[in-house]
């Protein structure tokens, strides 16, 4: 058995499927769609018990969630894909610095924006919430733009699993309008993650026509 992969157009799942690309590595994909909260049905519940997408069934069967630790585990199973720089290298640091900062500051804004009925009893507070959601994680993109400092890539020249997760995660919750002006370098990080033979199909399938 190869890696299974479930997940949603223009999720957190692209992620994974572009490092699969990247690597090389042949995946089944099984839709989870969201719109419909298939997330939340018990079977697939018994592999992700949070209801979220992506999740990845490794070879031998594991059920894998959370998506920085899916992209860790994929580097660390293909280490000829270069998807992170060895431990020794300064980069590597680097990278899972900003890996660390999407997972924990972004994402959870994004469950604010796409779920804000989760966050309060009151429904008339969900647009209040969803807007707060928007600007917070705009705060952190800023401090992406400004400390991390792409130029192109997280590395430089190197490309890493951060890019994926930099490049996904900026087209969400109105990324697409609001980076090429605010976030110019984080604009051009995706646009050379979109141009990468391997995940930019992946990239095109989701997002269409690289940025730009
Ligand atoms: N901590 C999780 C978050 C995943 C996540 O929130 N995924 C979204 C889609 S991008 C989702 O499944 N949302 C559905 C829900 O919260 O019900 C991860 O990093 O994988």
């Amino acid at each position: 058995m190869g890696y299974v992969l479930y997940g949603d157009h223009r999720s957190g799942s692209a992620m994974v499927e572009m490092a699969l690309a990247e690597i090389g590595a042949e995946a089944e994909l099984r839709p989870v769609r969201l719109e419909r909260d298939a997330q939340r049905a018990e079977a697939y519940r018994r592999l992700n018990p949070m209801g979220r997408v992506p999740t990845l069934l490794l070879p031998d069967g594991t059920a894998l969630t959370e998506s920085l630790a899916i992209l860790l585990t994929l580097a660390d199973r293909h280490p000829g894909a270069g998807l992170l720089p060895p431990p020794e290298q300064p980069g590597r640091a680097r990278a899972l610095r900003w890996m660390a900062l999407l997972a924990s500051e972004i994402y959870p804004h994004v469950t604010r924006c796409d779920y804000p009925e989760r966050f309060s009893a009151d429904p008339a507070h969900a647009p209040a919430i969803r807007a707060r959601a928007v600007e917070m994680a705009r705060e952190v993109w800023a401090v992406v733009e400004r400390h991390a400092a792409p130029s192109p890539f997280l590395l430089g020249e190197r490309f890493s699993a951060a890019d994926i997760g930099i490049a996904v995660m900026s087209r969400w919750m109105g990324g697409e309008a609001w980076m090429p002006a605010h976030c110019p370098r984080i604009e051009a990080l995706a646009r050379a993650v979109a141009a990468r033979p391997a995940a930019g199909a992946v990239w095109r399938r989701h997002f269409g026509p690289p940025p730009g």
